[in-house]
């Protein structure tokens, strides 16, 4: 499936007035600064959500539909220090409402920046949304245009340790150059249109001839 009709629906802060169809939901969630807003555009291929150098940018939760199929999901971001406390302890318990409660998330993208050791929150989470089996995960190091080629190898290795999963299950990110756009694209269709059969079949739609390079 190609990303290509994109409409925002709206930037919300409480649950009860979120889309009610009930269309699958993907979610970018990361420290603040991570890069959320970042590579949902480069995933999109437009510029819709709003990114800052600044962190603690994102502040709603906003919701982009994508094909009329699927919602993007843009978070605030945890972890602000410069956000008076009494503010980041209502914008965590949102965000962990929403997880916890929106029973059509279906893809959580959890991204960690790849120079950074994952902190407690990033470890908490990663193990959670491990433990959820309505939801899948995937998990992307952003940034990848700030470190060697030598380093995002080496900080793969480290960061899945940490996390205690495989490296395999790790992507490499970079909304700079769109490195690693490709495979993150893929990763998302094959979990939102999981395949059953085979892909050459009788009565196909255009979209499951999609070759490889289509996609982008
Ligand atoms: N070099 C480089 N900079 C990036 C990349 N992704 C994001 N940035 C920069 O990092 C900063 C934060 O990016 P955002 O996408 O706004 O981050 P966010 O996670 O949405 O931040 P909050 O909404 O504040 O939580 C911006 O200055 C971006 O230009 C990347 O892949 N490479
Ligand atoms: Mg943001």
């Amino acid at each position: 499936m190609k990303f290509k009709e994109i409409e925002f629906i709206g930037s919300y802060k409480s649950l009860d007035k979120m889309p009610a169809d009930n269309l699958p939901e993907v979610a970018f969630i990361g420290r603040s600064n991570v890069g959320k807003s970042s590579i949902i555009n480069n995933v999109l291929n437009a510029k819709v959500a709003k990114t800052s150098s600044t962190p603690g940018k994102t502040q709603l939760i906003n919701f982009f539909k994508i094909n009329k199929k699927f919602y993007i999901v843009d978070l605030p971001g945890y972890g602000y220090a410069q956000v008076a406390i009494a503010i980041k302890k209502e914008w965590e318990k949102f965000i962990e409402t929403y997880l916890r409660e929106r029973s059509s998330l279906k893809i959580i993208v959890l991204l960690l920046d790849i120079r950074r050791e994952p902190n407690a929150h990033d470890r908490m989470l990663s193990e959670w949304i491990k433990s959820l089996p309505t939801i899948s995960p995937i998990i992307v190091l952003t940034k990848s245009d700030k470190v060697s080629r030598n380093d995002i190898f080496k900080n793969k290795v480290r960061i899945a340790k940490d996390l205690y999963i495989s490296q395999h299950d790790i992507l490499i990110h970079s909304s700079l150059s769109g490195d690693g756009r490709f495979d993150l694209i893929k990763k998302i269709n094959s979990l939102l249109e999981p395949r059953e059969m085979p892909a050459i079949e009788e009565g196909e739609s255009d979209e499951t001839n999609d070759s490889d390079e289509a996609l982008l």
